[in-house]
């Protein structure tokens, strides 16, 4: 059977706003990306997944879209943008577009329309409900970014539903005209020659139409039950795929908010015509003290094994694909999370790149992972921007908690970690702008940055390039069977990848102190040649029924 090209690609993720400026107006822009396509060729990706680009009032840095048929003014022209896609595809570098059609902003003409009276044409567009029959919102449902998720609007005396910010309204799902509008769309950037789509929380966009009160007795208790992987929501996904997707060679990978396998599978599975693959958050929530993301732990990293296993098990048993990622702009940095951002920087975050490369998937690279970058310890109210983080600072500082355990939380847990402009070089503000950023610049930036690492051979950047390479190489990287080696372990993160007479034996040390991994029983080495692929030490140990690791150190082995 053909395989569809993107099970072998590797895809890195721009987050334009925070990328490379060249007006000088301290936000990045679309001919910076162009000016660094160079620099995405040596590393080596074959798809650039664009966070969102479209007309914007920029409460959520575009997730909050006015107009999916202009580009926002800041980050440049259509003109900008058709360039962009030539000289990407010149290079052999596919653009995959970030579509938000769960909500619009409430800028968004469709929105100033529909709220104008219960009659106008528009209003179906979007979900609105009268007060609850004692006076307050339809429902008790949370917004993610806090607060009760209905917003009652004067003019037609109605509450409006908005999952996320207040100004971004979500949209009616269940009509079907709105629904053309959303594919008709999608057309028009496939016509212009974008390759694919990452489709925002895709899986909230069918409501449980009875819009019940979440009664508290399966947690979290905020209402996600009732719109998660809704009634609906395979439905829609076929029908976007047959009226969409399915005519065009695209890739499509969908964002799954507090999903599950089984869901997954569905969205995935190719004889189900619903998208190519999904991100899910399961392995990015074992820091989260019973469940809550605003609190402090170390992680979990044995519930982060078995989770990152499970996935790699079941849903490729199930016929589905995953995306693979560490980083995104919603996720602090991984080296500042799971790794080590100071003793053992270059190590532990080479050791996390092999950890999640070598899986069964499709890789994901967030701007500036490639060399390191990390959480910037921003440590005043006034240095954060995301409206989430504000919206949080507010709502903890009500509930009597004091600015220093808040700003605590916040430098690990902030969305802001990981959008601080990319590091280019040691000039002022990391060579990304010549104008005052819109967000700070991480101190750390007169080391780690991309001209430092593209000069060290030994740098974060070259073993990312080798992990892109090796899969190039190595079919068995995409297609061998999983299986977790070390689950007992309380430092290792050990697995083997199963292909026809050859196997990869991949061993990672999470931890920065020395320790040994014994193969398990059922591993055997005998009747096979092994060779060191890659490896984050000079000398590092040959295969054998003992493996000892450095701190950090991490070692993928090719058996044949
Ligand atoms: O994020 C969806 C989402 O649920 C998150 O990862 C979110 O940031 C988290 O729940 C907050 O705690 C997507 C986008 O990636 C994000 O940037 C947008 O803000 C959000 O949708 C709304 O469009």
């Amino acid at each position: 059977m053909k395989q569809p090209w993107w099970k072998k690609a590797v895809v890195y993720q721009i987050y334009p706003k925070s990328f490379n400026d060249t007006t000088g107006n301290g936000v990045g822009d679309i001919p910076g990306i162009i000016a660094k396509l160079d620099y995405l060729k040596e590393l080596g990706v074959d798809v650039v997944w664009l966070t969102p680009i479209y007309k914007s009032p920029q409460r959520d840095n575009g997730y909050d879209i006015s107009d999916y048929f202009n580009i926002h003014e800041e980050y440049g022209t259509m003109e900008d943008f058709d360039k962009l896609l030539e000289e990407a595809h010149n290079r052999d570098i596919k653009i995959i577009m970030d579509i938000v059609v769960n909500h619009t902003s409430t800028e968004h003409e469709w929105f100033q329309e529909a709220k104008k009276s219960k009659d106008n044409p528009y209003r179906d567009f979007y979900i609105w409900k009268d007060p609850n029959v004692d006076g307050r919102e339809p429902t008790n449902w949370e917004s993610k970014f806090g607060g009760n998720a209905w917003e009652y609007d004067e003019t037609t005396g109605q509450y409006y539903l908005h999952l996320f910010d207040v100004t971004q309204a979500d949209l009616n799902w269940e009509n079907e005209e709105l629904r053309c509008k959303v594919y008709d769309m999608m057309k028009f950037w496939f016509e212009k020659g974008v390759d694919g789509f990452r489709l925002d929380v895709i899986n909230l966009v069918s409501k449980d139409q009875r819009f019940p009160d979440d009664d508290g007795t399966i947690p979290p208790g905020d209402g996600r039950r009732y719109y998660t992987d809704g009634p609906r929501a395979h439905e829609f996904m076929h029908e976007m795929n047959q009226k969409v997707f399915s005519k065009y060679d695209s890739m499509t990978v969908g964002e799954m908010s507090s999903t599950t396998i089984d869901h997954c599978i569905k969205y995935s599975n190719p004889e189900r015509e619903e998208l190519s693959m999904t991100f899910n958050f399961h392995h990015l929530k074992v820091d989260y003290p019973n469940g809550e993301k605003w609190a402090l732990a170390d992680f979990d990293f044995g519930a982060l094994k078995q989770i990152l296993s499970k996935w790699q098990t079941e849903m490729h048993k199930g016929g589905g694909w995953n995306a693979l990622f560490w980083c995104n702009h919603d996720q602090p940095r991984v080296v500042s999370r799971y790794g080590d951002d100071q003793k053992y920087h270059r190590e532990s975050a080479k050791m996390l790149a092999a950890t999640i490369h070598m899986m069964k998937g499709t890789p994901y690279i967030f701007q500036g992972e490639e060399f390191g970058m990390t959480n910037p310890g921003f440590d005043s109210i006034d240095e954060y921007r995301d409206v989430e983080s504000l919206n949080i600072y507010k709502i903890l500082r009500e509930k009597g908690e004091s600015e220093r355990e808040i700003i605590e939380i916040l430098k690990s847990k902030s969305r802001d970690n990981s959008r601080t402009p990319v590091q280019w070089n040691a000039t002022e503000n990391a060579g990304f702008t010549e104008g005052t950023p819109w967000i700070k610049v991480a101190s750390n930036y007169t080391e780690i940055n991309a001209e430092n690492a593209l000069k060290d051979q030994d740098s974060v950047f070259y073993h990312y390039k080798k992990l892109i390479q090796l899969r190039k190489q190595y079919d068995i990287i995409t297609y061998g069977d999983y299986e977790l080696i070390s689950e007992e372990h309380p430092e290792v993160f050990a697995y083997i990848r199963n292909g026809e007479n050859e196997k990869l034996l991949v061993v990672n040390n999470f931890y920065g102190k020395a320790t040994s991994f014994t193969l398990p029983s059922a591993v055997d080495l005998k009747g096979y040649q092994s060779e060191l692929l890659l490896s984050n030490y000079e000398g590092s140990p040959s295969a054998a029924k003992e493996i000892k690791l450095r701190p950090y150190e991490s070692v993928i082995y090719h058996l044949k």
